[in-house]
Formats: C-alpha cells, structure tokens, sequence
C-alpha cells in the first residue's frame, strides 16, 4: 500500500505539478513523463465548478496560488465541498496505477475551531464509487498545501461497486474544501486552487 504518497506537502509557491513531482519520484534511471489531463487554475473564474452550498463558494480574482481561487467561507452546518464540471468526468481506466488527482487547499481564516477533518476527494460514477482520505489539517492557518492522491486502488476506500468499474466511467468528482468545524460561530475562510488531473508514465506500483 502506498501510503507514503498520501502526503500533504507544504509547497507555498510551488505549481500543482512540480509538487506532484516531487511526491511522485522516479525510480533511478528512468525518464517518468508527466502528462496533465485536465486542470483547473481558477484564474478567470470557477472553470465551471459547482458546490453543494452555492452561496458560500465564489471566484476570488487574487490571492491564489497565484492569481484567482476557490474561496469559500462558512455560513451553514453543512460541509461543503466542490463539484467537477463535465472535463473532468470519463474513462479514468488508463491513469489506474498511472495517475493522480491533485489540489491546493488553504485554511484562510479560523476562529473558535472544535475539530479538523481530513483531506477528501469522492469519485462516482454508475459502476462505483470511491473515497480518498489525505492527512488532516493541524492548524488554524496553513497556506497553501498540495494534496496528491494517486489512482491506485490499495489507497481509497470503495464504497460502491468496483474500482475498475468506477474508473471506466467517472460521472462525479468532488473535493471537500471545508476542513475545519467551529461550531457554527464566526466566520471560517478555506479556498482551493490548482485542480489537476494527470498521468505519471512510471506509474506507481514500481517495486
Ligand atoms: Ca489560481
């Protein structure tokens, strides 16, 4: 199991794929080709990311990691997360074992804070479904923070159907931007940056 690349780094300045870079590092002598599928920097606008709470995420033009983000800001109990626009869903078949899902997370604002949740992303689709829990967040003020989590069935948990069912046909991609739980009182800030979808031709099962 390769738990060792479900790291969060902390790379404040760093692109989204130098990170994954880093995390994913090539075995001596090889020449491990990355390939981004999809992304989404937010520097226009959402890049047609929804949420379930549409009223507490919005398009920030500055701030991010650089330029624009996803900037949500606590109004409800509910936990937020972001939805994927239709780029992002498909065939995921060919990055098993061979790609990874990244993003930048950021804690902006905190006050009164009772507890952290874990990084989150979900995958579903009409064969399966499946969770991917990173590291949990352990201050009230982060910067910016890669999350890499690779398409290798050994690190999410399958709540539905098959693994291999679920990546022949992505219908839903979400990732949780509210991290951090304070008991309904006062106003918390997270945002997300840098959405990216890429290949690693080394793969990651490399003994
Ligand atoms: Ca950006």
């Amino acid at each position: 199991m390769l738990t060792n690349f479900k790291v969060v780094e902390s790379l404040i300045g760093a692109t989204a794929m130098a990170a994954v870079a880093i995390l994913a590092a090539a075995p001596a002598g090889a020449a491990c080709k990355l390939k981004t599928v999809v992304s989404s920097t937010f520097n226009k606008n959402l890049d047609g990311w929804t949420s379930n709470t549409p009223a507490e995420v919005v398009w920030r033009s500055s701030g991010g990691n650089p330029g624009g983000f996803v900037q949500f800001t606590d109004m409800t109990g509910a936990t937020t997360y972001i939805d994927a626009p239709a780029s992002y869903h498909g065939s995921y078949s060919a990055l098993d074992g061979a790609g990874f899902i990244t993003f930048q997370h950021a804690i902006l604002q905190e006050v009164n804070v009772s507890s952290y949740d874990p990084y989150q992303i979900f995958l579903s689709g009409p064969n399966g479904a499946a969770m991917f829990n990173g590291g949990t967040p352990t201050a009230a003020s982060t910067g910016w923070l890669t999350v890499a989590a690779p398409l290798v069935a050994a690190d999410w948990t399958v709540t539905s159907g098959t693994w291999s069912g679920l990546l022949a046909n992505v219908t839903d991609l979400q990732i949780v931007i509210e991290l951090v739980g304070n008991n309904n009182s006062g106003t918390d800030i997270e945002g997300i940056d840098n959405v990216a979808v890429a290949s690693q031709s080394c793969g990651f099962g490399i003994p």
